[in-house]
């Protein structure tokens, strides 16, 4: 026993409970471990309204933290113990980092006081994650505690939002510290925050440049959804006739059917038509968007030649791959609001450039879903997917099949933060429990998680997770026994030299069986859409193992495999 927990003093294991709750913190998706002990103890006595989300690896707490964060804009908690644990959150943490998603990891640590004696799991861990977050602090005085987590979620929140770490030795978990110390800053826990308002004249300098333009276009990222800015862009859009295209992580920022919506640009998930649309425009404004290698198609789409505007929160992105004629930092849903005040009505002509481009992309896609023998193509999953599942369906993918094709292909009705996958870094295994946490985060709504058959092997022990907790998530396997983005790659880069690429095919139905979730393998075109219905109709868990077409063979809007 370590501490008379009758007695009116406040540990700071406890005082970390009460600063996370009165922050409205609901969910924390972590892993036990032994120097989390105090932390986990003060959860189950104190009286919060905090739900711990035992999680099956440490990677998967900071997936389901980041997918949590990007549904409900609130910052997403992970926390995980000393040393392996620590080393085993990392994924997660640098893909919100990286992806603008307010994140704090945190981590238990050995006593303070054993530092240096071998004790194991000995990490320094506060040096292991400095390179990989916007903050990150070793909470090395119990009387620090308010402070640095106040700043925890003031960091994560504000400016370009981003991930924190917090280390918690063992010792001061134990610690004493004031009641008085337990406040908070609320606007603090939801992001962004404080956002930073745009220089007018810099605003009045774009207009101007816009309406010297004769075929302007926006490309953004992620930051419309995560300003909640739709609307906003919706409006200037429309206001314009102009078009706009996206990252892959900013599909949603309009429905995909919106008229002026040219669909996803770049390396993965943009097709001729599309890139046709980028070399016909004069003016190019980058929103949220860092214009890196795949939305870029390595900088060739646009090209150095064409005129840059770039209005993004992070000053690091500006002429970092394009000569910039404006650069505005700004929030993004700030900046769409005063160019909405101040810009006249223009016709650009967006919808007739889009509506050629999408018959132009859809064409082939329609022949491919047609085909009914064979292997089951990768067009005809997503083909059913889009004709069976509810408008709010939140659908997340994995890199290797699922992410071109759904990101090129799949129909969002509404826009919103619907799409999510893990841009930053595209590391496998992410969507299995980044559906997870989506679907904690917005418990009311479908959620589908979209795998590749090697991302199913790196996140399989998730399963128990969702059967544990019920969630109706329905898990799509695409299964063709390969890493077949890689074998692309080797296809069309390598004269075909395939070299380690592929394995043989698991039973992913009787594995989701054992787990105890309802399933279903397809591996003819004509049961999808009825299986897809039944999975619907099922109050729990299910999975659709569908036997598929391997990517290498399949006509993917791919145009580089090594982004
Ligand atoms: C953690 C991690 N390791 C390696 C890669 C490199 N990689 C990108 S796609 C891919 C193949 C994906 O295979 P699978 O999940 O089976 O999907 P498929 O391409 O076959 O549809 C690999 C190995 C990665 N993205 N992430
Ligand atoms: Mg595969």
């Amino acid at each position: 026993m370590i501490k008379n927990y009758n007695t009116n003093q406040l540990t700071a294991a406890e005082g970390m409970v009460k600063l996370l709750d009165a922050y409205n913190v609901k969910h924390i998706f972590g892993l036990c471990g032994d120097t989390s002990l105090p932390f986990y103890d003060a959860l189950y006595r104190l009286d919060h309204s905090i739900n711990h989300i035992l999680t099956r690896d440490e990677r998967h707490a900071s997936y389901m933290a980041d997918a949590y964060a990007r549904v409900t804009g609130k910052v997403g908690i992970c926390e995980g113990p000393s040393g392996g644990g620590a080393t085993y959150i990392v994924p997660g943490v640098v893909e919100a980092n990286e992806s603008s998603i307010a994140l704090i990891s945190l981590t238990s640590d050995v006593p303070i006081s054993s530092i240096g004696h071998f004790p194991l799991t000995e990490l320094d861990q506060e040096k292991m994650f400095k390179p990989l977050t916007k903050w990150n602090k070793k909470i090395d005085k119990a009387k620090k505690l308010g402070k640095i987590i106040r700043t925890a979620f003031k960091k994560s929140t504000s400016g370009r939002p981003g991930a924190v770490h917090l280390c918690f030795p063992f010792d001061i978990q134990t610690s004493e510290i004031k009641e008085d110390d337990i406040w908070v800053e609320k606007k603090f826990s939801t992001f962004p925050a404080n956002p930073l308002k745009p220089n007018t004249e810099k605003i009045d300098k774009i207009i101007k440049e816009i309406s010297k333009s004769k075929n302007p276009m926006i490309i953004c990222g992620g930051a419309i959804k995560n300003c909640n800015a739709e609307k906003d862009l919706k409006k200037f859009i429309e206001s314009q006739n102009m078009v706009l295209a996206t990252s892959v992580t900013g599909k949603g920022t309009l429905a995909d059917e919106h008229p002026n919506y040219l669909g996803v640009v770049g390396s993965n998930g943009g097709v001729l038509a599309t890139r046709e649309a980028i070399k016909k425009a004069d003016l190019i404004i980058f929103i949220g968007c860092r214009a890196g290698s795949v939305t870029t198609e390595k900088w060739k789409y646009p090209s150095s030649k064409k005129k840059i505007i770039h209005i993004d929160i992070d000053q690091k992105v500006f002429s970092a791959n394009y000569k910039t004629l404006i650069s505005l930092k700004s929030d993004a849903k700030l900046a769409l609001v005063a160019l909405n005040k101040k810009i006249k009505k223009n016709d650009f002509k967006g919808k007739e450039i889009v509506k050629f481009a999408k018959i132009r992309k859809f064409s082939e896609f329609e022949e491919l879903v047609k085909i009914n023998h064979g292997l089951i193509k990768p067009e005809r999953i997503v083909h059913d997917l889009n004709v069976t599942l509810p408008e709010d369906t939140y659908i997340v993918v994995d890199a290797g099949t699922p992410c071109p094709y759904f990101a090129a292909y799949y129909k969002h009705k509404r826009c919103g933060k619907y799409f999510l996958t893990n841009r930053a870094h595209g590391a496998l295994g992410y969507a299995l429990p980044a559906a997870i946490g989506a679907q904690i985060g917005k418990p009311k709504s479908k959620v589908v998680s979209i795998m590749g058959d090697g991302s199913f092997g790196l996140a399989v022990g998730e399963l128990e997770t969702a059967v544990r907790l019920n969630l109706p998530i329905t898990f799509i396997v695409i299964s063709n026994s390969v890493y077949g983005w890689i074998k692309a790659g080797q296809k069309s880069g390598f004269e075909k030299r395939y070299y380690s690429v592929d394995f043989t095919r698991t039973d992913h139905a009787a594995v989701a069986s054992a787990y105890g979730i309802k399933s279903w393998t397809v591996s003819e075109s004509n049961q999808l859409i009825k299986t897809i219905k039944e999975s619907l109709k099922h109050n729990g868990p299910t999975l659709i193992d569908i036997i598929s077409q391997p990517l290498q063979d399949a006509r993917a809007p791919v145009s580089d495999w090594i982004a």
